[in-house]
């Protein structure tokens, strides 16, 4: 292993600018540049010096020896004054001395495959950072402390034991359990289907505070697509006039409702237009549509207007749609929500801002978000694909085990027990790790 070094803190200017290194060769940098190492876990104010032997910095030193470190390896942070030119002077003699520059995420990766962390609490740190709601941080907070790997490593102890269940019974089959009339094993299965049910949920939860719905607005020209968007970011985005075709690229606005973030995307009117800048706006508009969570298509209430049949035709199945009839301030229509068995409609003014809290409410539960404080954890698409899998082949197990195929069964079972795995990082491909970790920032 090589010893891997990074400046911490984020560029620019700061009160305190803080230097990590890890890897064997910690010690002896510290000896060069602080003359000794600090007793480990002690804060110490010492100087740091360059070959020379002049003050570069003044500052805090801190050694952590392995294992008891973040990494597991000797750790060493300098915390020196915040100044990009002298953190870089200080970083540089930590590379003389015989470091190199740490990769993106290069720490938490050392941390994982030295078993101080498992993946998914890595990859919390990472969203813990990059959280942007305070439900978004407490949910990732969790997960960091391990609360969704643990709930994954009950999942998994269950399997095993049921495999090792089936495995002995297959082993010795002189003994003749009867499987089918043996309930142990159905009684195992449902438990663990409903177990995996509970968890999946509670990821599904977590992966829309991480990631949020993307609501893309749609609708013909100047029915107020432009205006609803400006009225749900509070901000004037989008140019509104009231001449059609103003819209003609994609707009995008990242919102929160009560800490949910939402991509909202406001497209051109759907028309057929000679205009070749419309016509590539309205291309564009309908490749958004094609891949958002939630279509709104906007009608101006004072026309007698309907969601085109073409539209319902070529949405997918997995997006939803609500239609939001617009301009209520002059229709003289009332400001409401109702529900069909087809769809949701709502009555707003885009203008005033009427009846634009009862959608708001009603995107926040389209994506069946419940507002729960407690027990949530951060979870990624990643996961829950895993959890999916995992789910589908128990299933699977389930109608090999009615099939009274106990050796299939017990394939099936292997199977969920590895994809679950993947989530704490046990049968983690190396590309996917790679991966995993470039995304997060230097010096973490
Ligand atoms: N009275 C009224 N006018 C609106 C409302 N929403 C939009 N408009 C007007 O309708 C015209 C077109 O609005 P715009 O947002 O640009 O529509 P878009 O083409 O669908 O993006 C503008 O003159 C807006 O001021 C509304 O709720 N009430
Ligand atoms: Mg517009």
């Amino acid at each position: 292993m090589d010893t891997i070094a990074a400046i911490a803190t984020p560029t620019g200017q700061g009160g305190v600018g803080i230097i990590r290194v890890s890897g064997p060769l910690t010690d002896a940098i510290a000896k060069a540049i602080l003359g000794r190492c600090p007793r480990a876990r002690q804060a110490e104010y010492l100087a740091f010096m360059d070959a020379e032997g002049s003050v570069i910095d003044k500052g805090i030193a801190v050694f952590f020896a392995k294992p008891h470190s973040f990494t597991g390896e000797d750790v060493l942070e300098l915390h020196g004054h915040g100044g990009q030119v002298v953190l870089d002077m200080l970083l540089q003699q930590v590379l003389m001395h015989g470091a190199r520059l740490a990769r993106a995420g290069e720490f938490s990766e050392r941390a994982f495959l030295n078993e101080k962390i498992d993946l998914a609490q890595a990859e919390a740190i990472a969203d813990l950072i990059a959280a942007d709601s305070e439900d978004a941080a407490r949910a990732a907070m969790r997960s960091l402390q391990g609360e969704f790997s643990s709930a994954i490593d009950q999942l998994v102890e269950q399997l095993v034991q049921l495999r090792t269940y089936l495995e002995a019974a297959l082993d010795f089959p002189e003994e003749e359990i009867d499987f089918i009339a043996d309930s142990v094993v159905a009684i195992k299965l449902g438990e663990i289907q409903s177990q995996i049910k509970t968890v999946l949920e509670s990821a599904r939860q977590g992966c829309l505070l991480k990631e949020g719905m993307t609501v893309v607005i749609a609708g013909k020209p100047n029915a107020g697509k432009s205006s609803l968007l400006n009225q749900l970011a509070g901000s004037d985005t989008a140019i509104v006039t009231d001449i059609p075709g103003t819209t003609r690229d994609v707009l995008r606005e990242h919102i929160q409702i009560d800490g949910l973030p939402l991509h909202i995307i406001d497209t051109a009117g759907l028309r057929h237009s000679a205009d070749l800048i419309e016509q590539e706006g309205v291309r564009r508009a309908w490749r958004e549509i094609e891949r958002c969570d939630r279509l709104l298509y906007l009608i101006d209430s004072q026309t007698k207007d309907d969601v085109p049949k073409e539209l319902i035709e070529q949405l997918p199945k997995s997006t939803g749609l609500s239609v939001v009839f617009n301009k209520t301030d002059v229709s003289g229509e009332r400001n409401r929500i109702s529900e069909t068995p087809e769809r949701t409609e709502i009555y707003v003014s885009a203008k005033t801002g009427q009846g634009i809290d009862l959608l708001r409410q009603h995107l926040k539960t389209s994506m069946g978000y419940h507002q729960r404080t407690e027990g949530q954890f951060i979870a990624r698409r990643r996961h829950i694909m895993a959890i999916n899998t995992a789910a589908e082949h128990l299933n699977k197990g389930l109608r090999c085990y009615e099939d009274c195929s106990v050796e299939l069964l017990a394939e099936e079972l292997r199977l969920a027990q590895q994809h679950l795995s993947s989530i704490t990082g046990e049968f983690t491909s190396d590309d996917l790790l790679g991966k995993i970790f470039a995304e997060f920032c230097i010096g973490k």
